[in-house]
């Protein structure tokens, strides 16, 4: 099976088995949805003016992009080839609502956003199964407020969406490197997101001495030791426009690191299963926390129910044989009881009245005990202290849960005191099941 058709069966998997428990816990399938449509996608960010437009168009074979010094172009630009469709542009309002498309979840970042998103299809074999997103530089704090979007939300968007994302840094700007990156790693999933990140330093050529790489570089490195948290600086691409240079100026070794970049943006699309896999995988592992939260909890105010149902149960019995005896003895009142009926005759069912009228009470009286009172109590210290539900025994589901907790929350600020009856048990093993059985297949499909 290749690539496309396993991305495929895993699409309409994930939708039939995912999707509903999605929904049921109150998350957003969006994300995944959106990563499993359409083509694998490389994201270019880094300051303006740091080349990723030149590289861009050097990718490509074509000038697609307009390049200059000036922080003119300020559009994400999504470029790609489909058979049938060249030189055509769409603007981001067609792009938003094409179910087609994954970039539906950007209507939500308004009207400003989107008037900034095109895409450009263009005729070039490199793109037939990839798509490249050119990406505004980012701003000074200030400028930012003017843009009328939050630009770090969505850079996050298009960076969990990314098989590959190519953060750029020329060498008057090394310094700069560490905002763009945050904001990545932020959204990026913890474990596999770094693999995903390659880093370039562009436009060498502009360094005029050896002095001037080696402190640029320095910057760099010192920078990303800092951002990483790692003592091993991962590998940093150079890269130069070849058009801009004149051919005495390359120096020798730049055309092969170059040539690597290149290599590696056109292989981002083996990352892709990969990529989905673990996005899928990171996702489930977040709904079963709070599914297993959700369960826990029902599991405590299922026995609270039943120690009611049992005593209330209990009591009817009890008033509806003996409760007319009692209120007999004190009051004298009603004349002939429910047993006497029985046993001495004539038995009419309006001795039945009674008894049956003091059963419902006491019925009703433990329902509302357990509904208004138990049930409350337990739903308000689960939603005080949920972590007491669940055994976070190591350092990967503490982290998990201080990332769900407000959802776990929210799911179960929504449960009501009957909600132990609808399959909530269920659709946590569902979830599971996912986990250790169709997810692992997947894995094991990719390595084979
Ligand atoms: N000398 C030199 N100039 C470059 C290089 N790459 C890009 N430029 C120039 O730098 C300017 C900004 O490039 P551009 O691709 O528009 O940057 P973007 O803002 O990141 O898209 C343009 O005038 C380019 O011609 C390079 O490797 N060497
Ligand atoms: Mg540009």
């Amino acid at each position: 099976m290749n690539e496309k058709e396993l991305q495929k069966q895993l699409q309409t998997k994930v939708r039939r088995k995912l999707e509903p428990l999605f929904i049921k816990y109150k998350m957003d399938f969006g994300g995944i949805d959106a990563t499993l449509k359409w083509k694998p996608l490389v994201l270019i960010i880094g300051n303006y003016s740091s080349g990723k437009s030149t590289l861009i168009n050097e990718f490509i074979g074509q000038d697609i992009q307009r390049t200059g010094q000036a922080p003119t172009d300020d559009s994400f630009t999504i470029i790609t080839s489909d058979a049938g469709c060249e030189d055509v542009e769409t603007p981001g309002s067609t792009l938003v609502n094409d179910p087609n498309l994954p970039f539906q979840h950007f209507k939500g970042y308004g009207e400003k956003l989107i008037s900034h998103i095109c895409m450009k299809q263009v005729a070039s074999p490199v793109l037939d199964n990839l798509a490249i997103i050119d990406s505004p530089g980012m701003l000074d704090a200030t400028s930012e407020k003017d843009r009328g979007y939050n630009y770090a939300q969505v850079l996050g968007e298009f960076a969990k969406m990314a098989d590959l994302i190519v953060l750029m840094f020329d060498p008057h700007k090394a310094g700069t490197i560490r905002e763009s990156y945050e904001i990545i790693r932020n959204t990026l999933p913890e474990k596999s997101g770094e693999h995903r990140i390659v880093f370039v330093m562009s436009r060498i050529d502009e360094c005029d001495h050896l002095s001037d790489f080696t402190r640029s570089y320095g910057t760099l490195c010192w920078n990303m030791s800092q951002m990483t948290g790692r003592k091993d600086i991962p590998h940093i691409y150079l890269t130069y426009a070849p058009a801009e240079v004149k051919p005495g100026d390359v120096a020798e070794g730049w055309p092969q690191e170059r040539a690597e970049l290149i290599e590696k943006i056109k292989r981002a699309s083996g990352f892709r299963i990969n990529h989905i896999l673990e996005d899928i995988d990171r996702q489930v592992n977040e709904v079963e926390m709070v599914a297993e939260t959700v369960a826990a909890f029902l599991k405590r105010a299922s026995k609270v129910y039943w120690k009611f149902a049992n005593v209330s149960i209990a009591v009817a019995l009890l008033l509806f044989f003996f409760g007319d005896v009692i209120l007999n003895a004190i009051t004298g009142s009603p004349e002939t009881t429910l047993l006497t009926s029985i046993r001495m005759g004539p038995f009419t069912p309006f001795a039945l009245i009674l008894p049956t009228f003091l059963a419902v009470c006491s019925l009703m009286i433990g329902s509302l005990a357990y509904s208004k009172i138990a049930f409350r109590q337990l739903k308000k210290k689960a939603v005080a202290n949920g972590a007491e539900l669940l055994e976070l025994d190591n350092d990967y589901r503490k982290n998990l849960w201080d990332k769900m907790s407000g959802k776990a929350k929210e799911n179960l600020e929504a449960l009501g005191p009957y909600d132990h009856w609808r399959g909530y048990g269920r659709s946590l093993t569902k979830i599971q099941n996912f986990l250790n059985n169709d997810l692992k297949k997947y894995y094991e499909k990719i390595v084979t």
